[in-house]
């Protein structure tokens, strides 16, 4: 007698997809069979494909700003968006000030975390590595803290190059994963500066500013550093081919580099920074958007299996408010606006329909890129991303030929838009299931505040 039995429906079991019906008990997947006759409770997913939930190993939630403040997407309003978009586990960041210490702001995550509807664990940006600082990492990883972001770029993040050798042989002192947002820090102040003084304020210069070259070059610097002292590393938001390029040359080589990209690198591009007004704001995140033809050359990497995730990168502003894209007005120039797009429900949607219904992958590609890989790199295979006997029954049942248009309505994020409205996508969840229980069905949460998980993570998985 099982919790809950899902019948009738098409499951992605790693490579193969089955019609089969998945039995659970205590939140666990407890039996993939033909038939399973005796549940408490039943979900029928007749017509429909049964997917692993979502695993969004890049995102940005209820993260305070060194300047004070918090970012507008609480645990609770993130959690109900990942809800709707098929999602059931994410890792955000735990933020470092220059100056500060690491366990303060880990603990004060923890508690803002504890509203989750989803599970959860936490990048450690390092920031400024300190011998004081990086001697609180042990607990850390006591915890279950499983990785450190460092960032090429950001006044208030980047570190130099000492900084990041430091930051890598912590990590692999620690057996952590490096994750490096790679941009070369001085070229984009060297440019905004000739940009201001140009008088080319617009958003649009915000592409301008920030080159493929720009993240090339900080991306071959960061494998090189890593290779010098033998340290795995992820390179998050590939934006172009021309940047996975240098992570297909390091994977050539053997090292242990590997490459992230995100929904908006095959969606969205530079005009749309270019709408009139402010409405390029919608749409500025770094890396920037690149052209149309580069989102074939980022489907090209994904099929090489150079690009093996796709996360959101969620990092919500809304465009209106004091905390929004216009704080600083809607005549500010594009270096005073935040940088940063939502995007934790739309990414199933987007990536199914412009990469399975389009053609590109398959399901069990899709899978990978969506679940399976992001818990491997997190450390949280194969307890997440994976539809098998003694994983937790994080499942999404999935209309594969449902059309439908996004609105920001649909995310139901706290943000005031989404930069993908108006966009047509086939494909979308009609149920998301986390640990067993129903947490969203026909777009209505269903999960209870405070009803997520910490994740503990161990070691990377290859
Ligand atoms: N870029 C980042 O590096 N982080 C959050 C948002 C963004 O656009
Ligand atoms: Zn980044
Ligand atoms: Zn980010």
């Amino acid at each position: 007698m099982f919790d809950l039995a899902i019948r009738g429906g098409t499951a992605v079991l790693g490579d193969t997809v089955a019609r089969c019906d998945i039995g659970i008990s205590d939140g666990r997947i407890a039996a993939i069979a033909d038939r399973i006759e005796t549940a408490a409770q039943v979900i029928d997913a007749t017509g429909q494909l049964v997917l692993p939930g979502g695993v969004d190993t890049h995102c940005h939630i209820e993260e305070p700003f060194p300047e004070g403040g918090f970012q507008e997407e609480s645990w609770e309003s993130a959690s109900r968006s990942a809800l709707a978009g098929g999602t059931t586990s994410v890792v955000a960041h735990t933020p470092q000030f220059k100056g500060g210490m690491l366990l303060d702001q880990h603990r004060a995550a923890r508690a803002r975390a504890a509203s989750a509807m989803i599970d959860y664990g936490f990048h450690q940006i390092i920031a400024d590595p300190s011998p004081a600082a990086m001697a609180e990492i042990p607990t850390l990883v006591a915890d279950g803290v499983g990785s450190l972001k460092a960032f090429m770029t950001y006044d208030a993040l980047h570190l130099d190059d000492a900084a990041f050798l430091r930051v890598l042989q912590a990590a692999k002192r620690h057996g952590l994963m490096v994750h490096v947002h790679c941009e070369n820090h001085d070229a984009i102040r060297l440019a905004t500066e000739a940009l201001l003084a140009a008088g080319c304020t617009a958003p649009k210069y915000h592409a301008t500013s920030r080159p493929p070259v720009v993240e090339r070059e900080a991306t071959g610097r960061a494998i090189a550093l890593a290779e010098l002292v033998g340290q795995p590393i992820q390179v998050f938001h590939v934006s172009c081919a021309e940047v996975a390029e240098e992570i297909a040359r390091a994977q050539a080589r053997g090292l242990p580099v590997k490459g992230e990209t995100c929904p908006q690198y095959v969606t969205l591009t530079a005009d749309d920074m270019d709408r009139p007004g402010f409405e390029g704001a919608k749409f500025m995140c770094s890396p920037a958007p690149r052209m149309a033809a580069d989102h074939e050359g980022i489907w090209a990497m994904i099929r090489r299996g150079v690009l093996d995730v796709v996360t959101s990168d969620h990092c919500g502003f809304s465009f209106e408010g004091v905390r929004g894209k216009a704080r600083n007005g809607r005549d500010a120039s594009f270096d005073a606006i935040p940088n940063g797009i939502p995007g934790l429900a739309a990414r199933l949607p987007i990536i199914f329909s412009e990469g399975v219904s389009k053609g590109w992958i398959g399901l069990p590609a899709f899978a990978k890129l969506v679940a399976e890989n992001p818990a491997r790199i997190a450390g949280l295979y194969p307890r997440k991303g994976v539809i098998a006997v003694g994983s937790d029954a994080d499942l999404v049942l999935w209309d594969a030929s449902r059309p439908v248009t996004i609105t920001n309505a649909l995310m139901q994020h706290a943000i005031d838009y989404t930069p993908y409205e108006g966009m047509q996508v086939t494909g979308w969840p009609a149920a998301t299931i986390r640990r067993g229980e129903l947490a969203m069905r026909d777009g209505e949460v269903l999960a209870r505040p405070g009803s997520g998980q910490w994740l503990p993570r161990g070691p990377a998985a290859g």
